[in-house]
């Protein structure tokens, strides 16, 4: 067993003494009160989940283990050279609780090189769609198809101890994490670059060999995709990737199933297509306006026409953040050091300063301030990457880095199955007339 692996067994076992602890002695005790309306309105503000990778604050943001993304970007091991945190590292301290060192970081490195052995089937799966598909779409498929590699699977199909769900758990998430970007880079070729494919090179990191796979050999291009992997990882538990990875996790469906399932969350226009919907939105203004560089007042007169059509100002908004996105400022930081002319990127910035008052204005719009996606288009495109609908495939292979530690500490807690009560509007009725 690696070390890493033997770890968190050691810290699994320290906290489930503790939670066993919390709910003899204080199970009984009311965290809050839930209204009629927070039931109808998306259980927003209802504490009903533990997750122990990350933690949002509505003003400050998400921070890892206790750690902001500024932290992350100062303290996380980098690449010889390099100034972005490495996600192998993201993904330790996630999974560990504690910062790792450089050989905890090469470690993983190695491992998820080792482990990324993607069977034909997988591909004949992706090759069966259509190339018009969707990447999102060939995207589950891929990893659906891949659940034939399930060690949870086999091993529970055999019959094992409780105790034990929680090593299959580890093993399936290392191999798939480790899988993924191979299946990425593959739709990726597959749909944009005349299927021609590019063999993976196991000398590098897991978010450079990813850049490599998809084609960008520009160390810029390979930092930004560690920036990327790093801070689209975790946004705590309730979010519909997170929640719906564990959801399904809490039936003992394997990693595969569990997170596929997510990433067909992640595919919504509200969650992660949101960064495919911005990178448009943005063109077709430029191209409406027959201008490259609008100005302030043209961009304020197409988010007042994208309101008065019915639609909402994609990248904007939050249902629990209600300040800038810390992922976005870091991602303008970036684009400060990296590629500040930018024509597209400087537009991102037009739009910023020119949203929120328009939002706000509303008087319904409760968090007018930019989130993670209003910015990560611009930046792959400079690079290089225009083809938008695989934007969210980026942030699904980010996403699993954090569901996948969490579904770990699911199995090592014995988290219960996932069964809330429901109830119809004639018990609600009822329920006010006091029957
Ligand atoms: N543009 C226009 N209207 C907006 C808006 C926006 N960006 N954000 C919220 N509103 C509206 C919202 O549609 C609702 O209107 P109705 O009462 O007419 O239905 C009202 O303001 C109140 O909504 P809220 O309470 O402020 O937001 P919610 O918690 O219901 O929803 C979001 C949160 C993210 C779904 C919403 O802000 C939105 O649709 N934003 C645009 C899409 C987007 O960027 N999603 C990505 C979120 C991201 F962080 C991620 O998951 N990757």
């Amino acid at each position: 067993m690696g070390h890493i692996k033997e770890k968190f067994k050691v810290k699994a076992d320290e906290l489930n003494v503790e939670i066993k602890d919390l709910v003899k002695n204080h199970g009984t005790r009311k965290i809050e009160d839930v209204t009629l309306a927070q039931v109808y309105q998306g259980m927003r503000g209802i504490t009903g989940l533990v997750t122990e990778t990350s933690l949002l604050d509505a003003n400050e943001g998400i921070r890892f283990r206790g750690y902001s993304i500024p932290e992350l970007r100062d303290n996380l091991p980098k690449v010889k050279g390099g100034a972005e945190p490495l996600p192998e590292g993201l993904f330790y301290l996630m999974l560990i609780g504690e910062l790792p060192s450089e050989a905890d970081v090469q470690h993983l490195s190695s491992q998820f090189a080792r482990r990324s052995h993607v069977p034909n089937h997988v591909f004949a799966a992706i090759d069966a769609l259509p190339v018009s598909a969707h990447p999102m779409t060939m995207f589950t498929v891929g990893v659906m198809a891949l659940q034939t590699e399930s060690s949870f699977a086999k091993a529970y199909a055999e019959g094992i101890n409780k105790k034990d769900y929680w090593s299959y758990m580890y093993d399936d998430s290392m191999d798939l994490i480790a899988r993924l970007p191979r299946i990425a880079a593959y739709i990726y070729r597959r749909k944009y670059k005349n299927n021609v494919h590019i063999q993976p090179n196991g000398l590098l990191d897991w978010a450079g060999n990813f850049a490599h796979m998809l084609g960008y050999e520009d160390e810029g291009f390979k930092e930004l995709m560690r920036l990327y992997m790093v801070i689209h990882a975790d946004h705590e538990g309730g979010n519909v990737s997170a929640h719906t990875t564990h959801l399904v996790g809490s039936a003992l469906s394997d990693a595969y199933l569990s997170f596929a399932a997510g990433m067909n969350g992640l595919a919504g226009p509200l969650h992660g297509l949101a960064n495919q919907e911005v990178i448009k939105w943005i063109l077709n203004m430029r191209e409406e306006l027959g201008t490259n560089a609008p100005t302030k007042q043209q961009i304020e007169d197409y988010v007042r026409k994208t309101l008065a059509d019915g639609k909402v100002v994609p990248g904007y908004g939050h249902a629990v953040l209600r300040k800038t996105d810390p992922r976005f400022t870091a991602q303008m930081e970036f684009a400060k050091t990296h590629l500040p002319d930018d024509e597209l990127v400087n537009i991102v910035w037009n739009i910023y300063e020119t949203v929120p008052p328009i939002l706000e204005n509303l008087g319904k719009v409760k968090n007018p301030w930019p989130n993670v996606d209003a910015h990560s288009g611009a930046l792959l495109v400079h690079y290089g990457l225009v083809e938008y609908e695989f934007y969210t495939v980026l942030f699904g292979v980010s996403r699993a880095l954090g569901v996948l530690a969490s579904l770990c500490w699911d199995r090592a807690l014995g988290f219960s199955l996932e069964r809330p009560k429901s109830v119809t509007t004639e018990w609600m009725k009822q329920f006010i007339e006091g029957k």
